[in-house]
């Protein structure tokens, strides 16, 4: 039988186990990434393990988060992770270079490689043939400290692309509709693998807005095959050395094959307030437009900010709409000034932020109350743009465009109607390649003194797990609960290097009276528990949704599903992952219900059961742990740093 790209790429990387679907592998990473938000605690875990530089072939360390500094903190983070980088032997991407993803396929992407990044949307490597896959700085500190990535072998389903894309129809659409039939939720530990005809209609950049988004259906990952367009993108890049054929073999099985028509593709959009809400933006009928937000690290590519440009040539944008453009990279800037675009987007009126996260993350630009936002972006979660009352619709660079220009939420080939052509984007034979803004790892003979500002703390210290766990639902919580949700960015998110002070935003967008709650309960001597329902924890990789619970005492989570990193992230930080093994019993437990779980080691010895007592309610239930012996230990010993401090 023949392999799929994904079984080459990872026997190839194998260090651990088998590959066999549904089993814990081990596999090497070659390259990590980093960005700022949750760079600076992965360094400090990094730094606790004592290793006098990274193991893996490459590995950078971005800023474009946390790039708004109002206060010192951001510019604290910037300064520690500069001087972190330089110990370490670490590429360093300074503010203003761009976001990650966006700048790591320009410039560091190489099909076959293993990546490994602590951003959910680190799958964008897919794009050139990587397999890259997002998880929380521990996970990554512990990938640089040369240790292999433990991960479930996946179930590989391939996306058999047929046919073309229509005109005003792009790459987001197509990743649009692959989660209108695969979901957010039900595919943890399923990856998607695209082949077929399809493949070589799309170019390297278009692949990759596929394969971040694919992060928002919670697969581990998705990849690309390398053919001949990865390799005019590397040539294009300056990189082509780097380049390697691979693909699928002819007669590769898989888990599931879906067909995809690209010629039948419509231009989409995902309503508020979840990626995963999906429908036509003929279906969603034509309103008003507040805001048009064009960039992020699914939209930003060069191909992208030049169909936009090319749109706006010559018009302004509509009087109602405030429209802002955050390029991905440095590098696509100096593209679009070189070549007169960039003046397209400014003498239409639309306003420049920097090559950096900014409004995807809610960081700046947030719409006005009750606004209707269209965005490029990835996420449109309740409160991420920082409007809590703002309805944020998920689109193409074309729609966006077609928005800003009428001021209404129109289908794209409309503008047709207003005899707008359809923009014809060719990628360039050479990218402008300046790395000015890439400092590289150098040997500092041992001489870096490593800044700390006052922002940066030391990450908490967990104990190991009591046997019993017994303590108070501090809060009950619904379906499709997201990491924003449980610890939100935007504004908050300056205080990543500080866990006592961002804890203080637990669950804020959910239930503002959680952080006292579980304060209270913590220093009265019990244990926090959490209760969740379906898909608990999508989206972010952002270990603070575990490490700031940890640090409140929070000891067991229960839900009727976990999303794969965040669930990851718990075991990292010592938190006991349950699962209802009846969903019903979620319905016979309230918040403020105190819960007891005795004998947690002999379950873990026994199987993978345990019973919770429900003592406020005279009940009890079984709940189950999906768990490996690794992991096991972790959750008993206290979390991956104390297990690494004493020598496993
Ligand atoms: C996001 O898009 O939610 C983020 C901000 O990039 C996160 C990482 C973080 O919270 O720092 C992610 O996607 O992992
Ligand atoms: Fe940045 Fe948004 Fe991409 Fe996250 S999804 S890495 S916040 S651009």
């Amino acid at each position: 039988m023949g392999k799929s790209l994904t079984q080459k790429i990872l026997e190839d990387h194998l260090v651990e186990g088998e590959y066999v679907p549904g089993q814990e592998i081990g596999i090497r990473i070659d390259q990590t990434l980093t960005q700022d938000a949750t760079g600076t605690m992965a360094y400090l875990q990094f730094e606790a393990m004592n290793v006098p530089r990274v193991k893996t072939e490459l590995s950078v360390s971005y800023v474009d988060h946390n790039t708004v500094q109002i206060g010192f903190e951001n510019a604290d983070d910037h300064k520690y992770l500069q001087s972190v980088a330089r110990k370490f032997g670490i590429y360093y991407s300074r503010a203003g270079n761009g976001i990650c993803h966006q700048v790591h396929l320009e410039r560091f992407g190489r099909p076959g490689r293993t990546l490994l990044g602590s951003d959910s949307h680190t799958p964008t490597g897919g794009g050139v043939g990587m397999i890259a896959i997002g998880a929380g700085g521990l996970d990554v500190a512990v990938a640089m400290a040369g240790r292999p990535f433990m991960l479930t072998c996946p179930n590989v389903v391939k996306i058999d692309l047929k046919g073309q894309l229509r005109p005003w129809v792009s790459a987001k659409d197509v990743i649009l509709k692959v989660l209108e039939i695969f979901s957010t939720h039900g595919n943890v530990g399923t990856l998607f693998e695209y082949g077929g005809e399809g493949v070589s209609t799309l170019t390297v950049p278009e692949r990759a807005t596929i394969t971040n988004m694919g992060a928002e259906c919670g697969v581990t990952t998705s990849v690309f095959p390398s053919d001949e367009i990865t390799k005019q993108f590397l040539d294009a890049q300056g990189r082509g050395d780097q380049w390697a054929e691979l693909k699928a073999d002819e007669d590769a099985e898989y888990f599931k094959v879906i067909e995809l028509d690209l010629s039948e593709i419509e231009p989409l959009a995902s309503e508020p307030h979840s990626p995963g809400n999906i429908k036509s933006i003929q279906e969603i009928g034509e309103l008003e437009v507040d805001q048009v937000c064009m960039g992020s690290c699914t939209n930003s590519s060069y191909r992208d900010m030049m169909i936009f440009a090319e749109l706006l040539k010559g018009r302004s944008i509509h009087p109602n709409v405030s429209a802002v453009v955050g390029p991905g990279s440095k590098q696509v800037v100096e593209m679009l000034a070189e070549n007169g675009r960039l003046n397209y987007i400014l003498s239409a009126g639309v306003r420049m932020a920097e090559n950096a996260c900014g409004f995807c993350i809610g960081n700046s630009q947030s719409p006005k109350t009750e606004a209707v936002s269209l965005r490029t972006s990835n996420r449109n979660f309740l409160g991420r743009s920082g409007t809590k009352s703002a309805n944020a619709y998920l689109v193409s660079p074309e729609a966006a465009a077609a928005a800003a220009i009428t001021g209404k939420f129109i289908d794209p080939r409309k503008l047709e109607e207003m005899d707008i052509a359809y923009p014809s984007v060719e990628n360039p034979a050479e990218f402008i390649v300046n790395d000015n803004m890439i400092v590289p790892p150098v040997d500092d003979g041992g001489d870096t003194v490593i800044y700390r500002g006052p922002n940066i703390g030391d990450p908490p210290k967990n104990e190991a797990l009591p046997d019993t766990i017994g303590g108070e639902v501090t809060i009950k919580v619904g379906d499709q609960i997201t990491t924003d949700h449980i610890i939100p960015a935007g504004s908050k998110m300056k205080y990543r290097s500080n866990v006592p002070k961002y804890s203080e935003f637990l669950f804020e967008v959910v239930d503002g009276s959680f952080f006292d709650r579980a304060k209270e309960i913590r220093d009265s001597g019990v244990h926090n528990i959490i209760v969740g329902g379906i898909s608990y924890g999508q989206g972010s990789s952002r270990e603070h949704a575990a490490l700031c619970p940890m640090y409140m005492g929070v000891k067991a989570v229960i839900t009727k599903g976990l999303e794969r990193i965040h669930k990851a992230n718990l075991v990292n930080f010592g938190i006991l992952p349950l699962n209802f093994e009846n969903e019903a019993d979620y319905d016979g437990i309230d918040q403020g219900d105190s819960l007891e779980i005795p004998g947690i080691r002999g379950a873990f010895a026994a199987g993978n059961t345990v019973t919770v007592k429900n003592t406020t309610k005279g009940t009890e239930f079984q709940a189950t742990f999906d768990l490996s012996e690794k992991e096991r230990e972790k959750i008993l010993g206290g979390g991956t740093l104390n297990l690494i401090a004493q020598g496993s």
